[in-house]
């Protein structure tokens, strides 16, 4: 406490997988002033762009206060009465596995643990299964296949201590930011060498040594070289080979590989193999471009191959590290939240793991087979085979494969209940049964970081109207369908014992997740609980796996798995002639539902967009700021073309984030096909196949406004400002009155209609004014609208001004789109910096402009303005 106001509580970010260490500050008025914990271990008191603007989009304007059924508000008694009796009847009349829940790695570890209890162990179907499938389940599988258990070997602080670092699939400059950061500071102080491996060039390339821009897909064949290049080499460790199985299969498998489908060539690979071979204290981070594949699993195995080889694994600075996506994918994992797992690490395919469970819950029944994954489940729903559905925590009618399917199915599911905090998603629009959860800052709990740290989120706020934790309702759910004492929970600590002493029973089977010394933590030291890496026993605490030789597969050994190069399960052909990556933006959290509720995080790339390669862009005969149609085989998306290098001719990537409430064309994942690997079940979201050709638009548009607006044209996508809103839009339709439409769209009729119209060229400007202050303005022209976007944007709300012109007034530079999110630094500012200041360094331009300085997100792009600075003159 520093002596302003309430005092500050520790908590966790409840973003990405970093978990990173938070102080909050309740103004008491429903704020929270945050900033970066010091003593977290994660951390140490950097917070990315995100994570500085939580303060930001705890507000209250998103929210539903209480349940509604049906369209209509309800009590929690009849919702939770309705929401049991359903699901009762319904396995009553069709068995268990007519019922299904899908889950989140946002929940906390006690949500979670509360709803694997209910359906393993007392609904008795394994129909539960979680978002983590399209995130984490091929590095579980391939964890499981080479370890004989799913986990992490190392900690960050190898990190600290590796002198190489290879990124694979991991764009960890912009998805996790701290970690990058990290990296950059060893890179300062020791030197380490950074490789990224990534068919494109991201914003993690611009401090690496190597990029090695692969053929989608290829990075089997590419860790297959490495295999067999360190056993060339003579860099096989033959000591920690001898706790291995395998080695030689895997050799053949690898020495039959030809590196060629990788696209690059013989210099990149050697270089590359070269400098992981050279280097002893290597990590290679992977996440989705490994991941989300359908040769996801044996990706992670190639790569997991290498560092058993050379026994690199679980020693200081050295290891694979499989980086988890969200804040609670790791405990998700622990607490058996997949369709194929028991709690704590245990199988539900071990029949003395389920009778083990079985006795510890007193359940009545635990299943025998595996529930269906999300992709099979939500096929379940759509053909009838599920008839009520329990969605929480998650948004899969825009986050799944072949969205639009997904939708249409939870839209015809006999009976949906939707746990969430807003009830604006595409998902929760669906739903029969809508409960307001409470969202983080209003709640207590636990989740895990990659790195198997345990930490607590807690409560700060008083949670708005009616809602309840995730917890809360689904005990409360249980309770009414007849499981009264195995639900009787008080708290989250109370659910957290249970869990930890699960876990000493899971130690005695010889599982390695035990967390048992704290299975009678109180309720006192629960809330003051320090972060924890796991295991938590009376003999040991954190510490790394593996590094010993010791592996948790029934013969105390570890396996290598001999791997092959499979291409992407969709093939290019005419019809199809682009292979479609999609991936993260730096300051949008999934669909968005807190981060668009950010004016800073939404200035970064306000609109949803198609990367191409300049020489397919020219072939199509795209111009700069064009709209083009996306179609996939099972689905269409407009997009707005962005023409870069960055990716491979043939390549095109869009980002994930826009839904049916921010961009409804650009719902990316209607695009992509519901393939998933055979071993892990998780999708292909990185290699569908698509066309692209210009959107024929009659007219564009941009708007801002003081209030929500209403787009209705083919192409819109909206996002917040600091003074209200903004939008672009396209349409195919001529539009016969401008004026109207202009009412139309900001909902007032009573407005002072000023206007600029050019009927026979297409051009029409309107600005709508109550009272002398500007509420609207509406811009349009047959081609992409030029008008200084980031200054119009600042004048709703705004008394006399005259936004017509489209353009401030000379004297007032325009600033450009924002940079630097924490501080509000647009890219002009910066690039007028470099030439006139003649700055070199991102340092410099912190201490000139103060970007950069705060959370570092933006350092990467910084440095890339700096570089094609650079370039430019040496061009000159
Ligand atoms: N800003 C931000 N941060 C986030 C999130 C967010 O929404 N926003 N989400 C969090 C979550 S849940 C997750 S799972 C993580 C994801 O973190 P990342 O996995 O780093 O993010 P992505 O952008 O999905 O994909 C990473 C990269 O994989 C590359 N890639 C595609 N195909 C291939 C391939 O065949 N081989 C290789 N080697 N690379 C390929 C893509 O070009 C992309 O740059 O981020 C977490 N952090
Ligand atoms: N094409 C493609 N598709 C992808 C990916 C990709 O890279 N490419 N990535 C995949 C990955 S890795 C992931 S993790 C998923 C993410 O996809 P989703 O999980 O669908 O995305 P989120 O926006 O995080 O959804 C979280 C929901 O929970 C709600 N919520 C927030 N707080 C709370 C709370 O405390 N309680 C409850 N009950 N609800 C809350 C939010 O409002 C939101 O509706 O997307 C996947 N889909
Ligand atoms: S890196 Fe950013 S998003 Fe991830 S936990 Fe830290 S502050 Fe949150
Ligand atoms: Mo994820």
């Amino acid at each position: 406490m520093d002596g302003s106001g309430l005092p500050e509580i520790r908590s966790t970010c409840p973003y990405c997988g970093v978990g990173c260490g938070v102080l909050l500050r309740p103004d008491g008025e429903g704020g929270i002033a945050v900033r970066g914990d010091p003593e977290h271990p994660a951390n140490h008191g950097r917070l990315c762009s995100k994570g500085s603007a939580l303060g930001e989009t705890v507000g209250l304007d998103h929210r539903f206060l209480s349940p509604v059924v049906d369209g209509e508000q309800s009590s929690w008694d009849d919702a939770l009465q309705l929401v049991a009796d359903r699901f009762s009847d319904t396995i009553a009349r069709h068995g268990p596995d007519s019922v299904a829940f899908y889950v989140s790695g946002q929940l906390l570890t006690e949500d979670y643990y509360i709803a694997n209890k209910l359906m393993k162990g007392f609904i008795g179907s394994a129909n539960i299964d979680t978002n983590s499938r399209l995130c984490m389940a091929s590095s579980v599988a391939g964890h499981k296949r080479a370890f004989g258990t799913d986990t992490v070997p190392g900690t960050y602080e190898d990190l600290d201590e590796a002198d190489l670092v290879v990124l694979v699939g991991s764009n960890l400059a912009w998805c996790h930011p701290v970690l990058y950061q990290r990296v950059l500071a060893a890179r300062k102080s020791r030197g380490t060498k950074i490789v990224v491996i990534d068919p494109r060039r991201t914003a993690s390339c611009n401090d690496a040594d190597l990029h090695l821009a692969l053929q989608p897909g290829s990075d089997v064949a590419l860790f297959n070289r490495l295999l067999s290049e360190i056993y060339e080499s003579g860099a096989v460790d033959p000591g920690f080979v001898a706790h291995t199985n395998g080695f030689d299969s895997a050799l053949d498998a690898a020495r039959n590989e030809q590196a060629s489908v990788t696209g690059l060539n013989d210099r990149q690979i050697s270089e590359f193999c070269r400098l992981w071979i050279a280097t002893e204290k290597v990590v290679t981070i992977y996440s989705q471009g490994v991941n989300q594949s359908s040769s996801g699993s044996d990706k992670v195995n190639a790569i997991l191959n290498c560092h058993l080889a050379t026994g690199r694994i679980g020693t200081p600075g050295c290891g694979p590290l499989s980086v988890t996506g969200q804040p609670n994918a790791m405990g998700g994992r622990e607490v058996g939240g997949l369709a194929n797992m028991l709690a704590c690490h245990l199988d539900l395919e071990n029949s003395d793991h389920r009778a083990a469970v079985r006795q510890f819950w007193d359940a009545p029944a635990i299943p025998e087979a595996p529930g269906l994954k999300a992709v099979d489940m939500f096929q379940a729903v759509g053909d009838g085979r599920i008839k009520a559905l329990w969605i929480i925590h998650t948004n899969p009618a825009v986050s799944m494969p072949d969205a639009d399917a997904v939708r249409d199915a939870i839209a015809a599911c006999p009976f949906t209940v939707v746990s969430d905090i807003t009830g604006a998603t595409d998902t929760a629009r669906l739903a029969d049964v809508l409960l307001p959860a409470t969202a983080w800052a209003e709640k207590d709990g636990t989740v895990t970081n990659s790195d198997r740290t345990i930490s607590r989120q807690r409560k700060v706020i008083d949670a708005p109207g009616q809602a309840r934790p995730d917890w809360d309702i689904l005990a409360e759910v249980a309770r009414r369908m007849g499981f009264t004492s195995a639900f009787d929970y008080a708290s989250p600590a109370e659910i957290f014992r249970e869990y930890a002493a699960l876990s000493k029973v899971a130690a005695q089977l010889g599982r390695d997740f035990d967390v048992s010394g704290l299975s009678n933590i109180s309720d006192t030291h629960y809330d003051d609980m320090e972060p924890r890496r796991w295991p938590v026993t009376s003999t040991r605490e954190g510490g790394r796996f593996f590094g010993d030789g010791a592996f948790f597969h029934p013969d105390g050994k570890a396996r290598f798995i001999p791997v092959r190069f499979k291409p992407p399960a969709a093939r290019t052909e005419p019809r199809f002639p682009f292979r479609l990556n999609t991936g993260r933006l730096r300051d949008q959290w999934h669909t968005m539902t807190r981060t668009s509720l950010s004016p800073r995080l939404s200035a970064h790339l306000s609109e949803p967009f198609l990367d191409i390669h300049p020489a397919d862009a020219t072939a199509l005969g795209l111009s700069a700021a064009d709209l083009v149609r996306v179609t996939s085989p099972i689905g269409s998306s407009i997009l707005r073309a962005r023409i870069t290098d960055s990716v491979q001719q043939g390549n095109v990537f869009a980002p994930i984030h826009w839904t049916g409430e921010t961009a409804p064309s650009a719902r990316i994942d209607a695009l992509v096909a519901p393939v998933t690997d055979p071993v892990s079940g998780q999708p292909e979201s990185k290699a569908g196949v698509v066309s692209v050709t210009r959107f024929a638009a009659a007219w564009y548009g941009f708007a801002v406004s003081r209030a929500p607006m209403s787009p209705q044209s083919d192409y819109w996508a909206l996002s917040r400002t600091e003074q209200g809103y903004r939008a672009e839009l396209a349409g195919s339709a001529p539009v016969p009155d401008w004026e109207a439409e202009a009412q139309r769209l900001f909902g007032s009729r009573s407005a002072k209609v000023a206007s600029v119209i050019d009927a026979g060229r297409g051009i029409a400007r309107v600005a709508l004014h109550e009272d002398g202050v500007l509420t609207g303005a509406l811009f349009a022209s047959p081609s992409p609208v030029a008008v200084m976007r980031d200054y119009l944007q600042s004048l709703p709300g705004r008394k006399a001004v005259d936004p017509l012109s489209g353009r401030s007034r000379a004297d007032l530079p325009n600033p450009g789109p924002v940079l630097c999110a924490c501080f509000g630094v647009g890219i002009n500012t910066i690039l007028d910096a470099i030439e006139t200041k003649g700055l070199i360094t991102v340092d410099a331009i912190g201490e000139a402009l103060g970007a950069g300085t705060n959370c570092g997100s933006c350092r990467p792009e910084i440095s890339d303005l700096l570089h094609a600075a650079r370039t430019r003159e040496a061009a000159e």
